[in-house]
């Protein structure tokens, strides 16, 4: 039987499927490239995978535009391949996330399909519509993420439809009881098939205001670049109105409802909110609605300095008291972070013995344990749209979705025999999984021997968390579970640093991946290394 807290504290390895392992030489990942490298995926030691979505879509958001939420799109496999996966991962100890997309469509769904062909068909309002203004034109100032605005006109309804992010994404009518219970049904089909949980994506666009009201600009001071470059418009508006309203915190009572209906399921929810996202992290995560609230602020581009992990440790504990954060330094829509703040292997390794630190749950980005950094993918090679709207001041989300590396000696780095749907970066070669797994000093080898350490104390899973010094240079926290404290204490620079023991008596964890020195004052750290020390 699961501890049905298994989630809190666990590692879960984010799987992009178009990227990972081609296994018929279409040059795109699929479900059985994925079940081949499950035991790479075993090897590290992660609790969980997520895999990005892999249903039926035409792929113009690389299949974020779903046109069938039940089955899974041929280019990935089949169902039966899905069912193997799962069933393969369970028997490797790896439990399964699937993303859900429930906030919009593709406009090839048949739902989509059959709303637009009239204004009283039985789906006439499975969409949001809206008539145009007097002048004919769109009914607000609402703006789609990937480019102008957030209305598309659809010449046979006569009517304008919302998108938040491509035309070809049609947000979904939350409003429509019809509707909510479709999407709770297909959630139930892929639990009934087996997966522990589900990552939600854009949850907090759910619901868009039923009166349609205008959003207001953007303060100049609440203005930031958090998770999206500052070319887009978009950023410089305050979203007030074309999402997260408050009707979507009777939803995920409702979505939690079902989940509880499975034994030790979770849920991570993708609130992507600059202004007021501490705030719906906490609505969203308490009350007996999602588990898990994904967190933006590690994947922002301001370096994390210790002062500023430490701040953000400060909010989240202060503002999401009752809530658990799962983390992220990468994904498959921002830079990875390697390049994002430009860090040398010595550096990526702290930060990734501080992420595997950090009280909440971490996620990992795949190629994250192969240390790679972003590949530069020129605009030939472009797949991705919202890269092609804004390049060249945003040069898009290719450079991380670039295939896997795995092996030095084979076409494509061993991820297909056929010309990849993006090629893979020639300097990721020299990194592949087979190059490092024998390699005792790899960052391969260091993300599995960090994941086994953490693993070894419920504090660092479970345990809360009591910061104890911060600068721009240094982080120091004690974790605290049972009878173990565990005390973390990370030099973020290459210079020499003494270490502060807190008061107690303090013992040090020799077996960490680390070097300490021993001074007659105490430990110190070399450049870039960490501290472990417990009690009991
Ligand atoms: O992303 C939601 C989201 O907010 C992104 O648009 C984000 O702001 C942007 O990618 C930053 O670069 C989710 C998925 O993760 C993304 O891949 C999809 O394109 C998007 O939803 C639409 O489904």
């Amino acid at each position: 039987t699961t501890d049905p807290d298994w989630w809190r504290g666990a590692v879960i390895y984010q799987i992009y499927p178009r990227s990972y392992q081609d296994s018929n030489g279409d040059g795109v990942g699929d479900l059985s490239g994925i079940i081949h490298r499950l035991p790479h995926v075993a090897s590290l030691g992660v609790d969980a995978i997520w895999i990005s979505p892999f249903y039926r879509s035409p792929m113009l958001d690389f299949g974020y535009d779903v046109s069938d939420f039940r089955d899974v799109d041929p280019l990935f496999g089949s169902l039966g391949d899905f069912d193997a996966l799962v069933q393969r991962a369970h028997e490797l100890g790896v439990k399964v996330i699937v993303d859900l997309v429930l906030s919009h469509t593709s406009d090839q769904h048949p739902w989509f399909k059959e709303s637009r062909s009239s204004r009283d068909n039985p789906k006439a309002d499975w969409y949001v519509w809206a008539d145009p203004k007097p002048d004919g034109t769109p009914p607000n100032n609402w703006l789609s993420i990937f480019g102008g605005s957030a209305w598309e006109w659809d010449g046979q309804r006569m009517q304008y439809y919302l998108h938040n992010f491509l035309t070809q994404q049609p947000d979904l009518n939350f409003h429509s009881e019809e509707v909510r219970k479709e999407l709770l049904d297909v959630a139930r089909f892929w639990l009934d098939r087996g997966v522990d949980g589900f990552r939600l994506d854009t949850v907090n666009f759910y619901f868009a205001d039923a009166q349609l009201r205008d959003n207001p600009p953007l303060a100049e001071s609440e203005r930031n670049d958090n998770t999206a470059p500052s070319v887009n418009p978009y950023n410089y508006q305050d979203h007030l109105y074309d999402k997260t309203q408050p009707e979507n915190l009777q939803f995920l009572k409702d979505f939690r409802a079902v989940l509880d209906e499975y034994p030790a399921i979770t849920s991570v929810g993708e609130i992507g909110e600059s202004q007021r996202g501490t705030q719906v992290q906490a609505q969203y995560t308490s009350e007996g609605r999602l588990h898990m609230a994904y967190d933006f602020d590690l994947l922002a581009n301001a370096y994390p300095s210790g002062t500023r992990i430490a701040a953000v440790m400060d909010k989240i504990e202060t503002h999401v008291a009752n809530g658990w954060a799962c983390w992220a330094y990468s994904n498959h829509d921002v830079v990875r972070h390697t390049s994002r703040w430009n860090l040398g292997p010595e550096a990526h390794r702290i930060y990734a013995a501080l992420l595997l630190s950090l009280k909440g749950t971490a996620c990992l980005y795949q190629g994250e344990e192969l240390g790679l950094t972003e590949a530069y993918v020129p605009f030939e090679d472009l797949q991705d749209p919202y890269g092609k709207r804004f390049w060249p001041k945003f040069k898009g989300r290719d450079g991380c979705r670039t295939p896997m590396p795995w092996a030095a000696d084979r076409a494509n780095g061993g991820f297909s025999d056929n010309k990849p749907w993006l090629p893979v970066a020639m300097e990721h070669v020299q990194s592949a999984a087979e190059v490092q797994h024998g390699d005792p000093g790899s960052m391969l080898n260091f993300y599995r021997e960090m994941i086994g350490f953490r693993k070894a104390y419920p504090a660092l899973l479970k345990g809360s968390y009591h910061a104890v010094e911060a600068d721009d240079t240094y982080l120091s926290f004690i974790r605290r579970h049972g009878n173990v404290d565990v005390f973390c204490a990370f030099n973020l620079s290459g210079e020499p640093r003494d270490v502060k023991m807190p008061d107690g008596a303090w013992q040090i964890d020799r077996a960490a991946p680390f070097t300490i020195e021993d001074t007659e004052t105490g430990p110190r750290l070399p450049g870039w290394q960490a501290l472990f020390a417990t009690t009991g």
